[in-house]
């Protein structure tokens, strides 16, 4: 969805784009000085349907991308209750805490720590194809809790507690295997750059197999 109102946009500006630039060289070409004719050409004011026209137009396309912004964000950020995998993440400086919990029971938290070199950072693990719900907090600063892949990012702002609705977002996981790198999005101090993670993604069999090894309180 996020992809189709992407190329949507740039179809709708790169179209725009065409009619502009073909209007500045067809004026440019039609409208030029010719020899022949040395006064000014006729100082035309107030035309009352060209300056209807050129408002109207921009309040249409205006109009046209926000109501598709529109529609379309009410949809990606919608949270309703029935995602069976619930991931809390703790953002902080400078680095990630992940627990997850599925179907009620909650797993070890996989957290990396405050100051570290350029590694991965922590990794997160999740089934594939699956609806998970993300809960956001902050420990400090504000972050930015971001995985390219999942073409979707959402600011972690402190003071906003986890279950708080505007920290909340659910994604349908790719229908496909991997390890995607996740980064935080908002400058928040001096090792941002630092602060990475990656999500694995992995088939119904692994899944289970990783729920059943990593029970809180289960020895690992
Ligand atoms: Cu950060």
């Amino acid at each position: 969805m996020v992809q189709t109102l992407w190329n949507g946009a740039w179809i709708a500006a790169l179209a725009t784009g065409a009619v502009v630039i073909i209007l500045i060289v067809w004026a440019s070409i039609f409208h030029r000085k010719r020899r022949a004719k040395a006064d000014l050409p006729p100082q035309v004011r107030y035309n009352l349907p060209i300056e209807m026209l050129y408002t109207l137009i921009p309040l249409v396309m205006v109009s046209v991308f926000f109501f598709f912004t529109a529609r379309d964000s009410q949809t990606l950020t919608r949270v309703d209750g029935d995602a069976p995998v619930q991931v809390k993440v703790e953002a902080f400086q400078w680095s990630w805490r992940f627990t997850t919990t599925v179907n009620g029971k909650e797993l070890q938290p996989v957290a990396g720590v405050p100051v570290h070199d350029f590694h991965e950072g922590p990794q997160l693990v999740l089934p594939t194809n699956t609806k998970v719900q993300f809960n956001l907090s902050s420990d400090d600063v504000i972050h930015s809790f971001w995985v390219p892949e999942f073409l979707f990012k959402r600011d972690v702002i402190p003071g906003i507690k986890p279950d708080d609705p505007g920290n909340q977002f659910q994604i349908t996981t790719l229908g496909r295997t991997g390890v995607f790198a996740g980064r935080c999005a908002e400058l928040c101090g001096v090792d941002h750059s630092r602060m990475l993670f990656s999500v694995k993604l992995v088939e119904p069999n692994e899944w289970n197999q990783y729920i059943a090894s990593h029970q809180a309180g289960s020895a690992q």
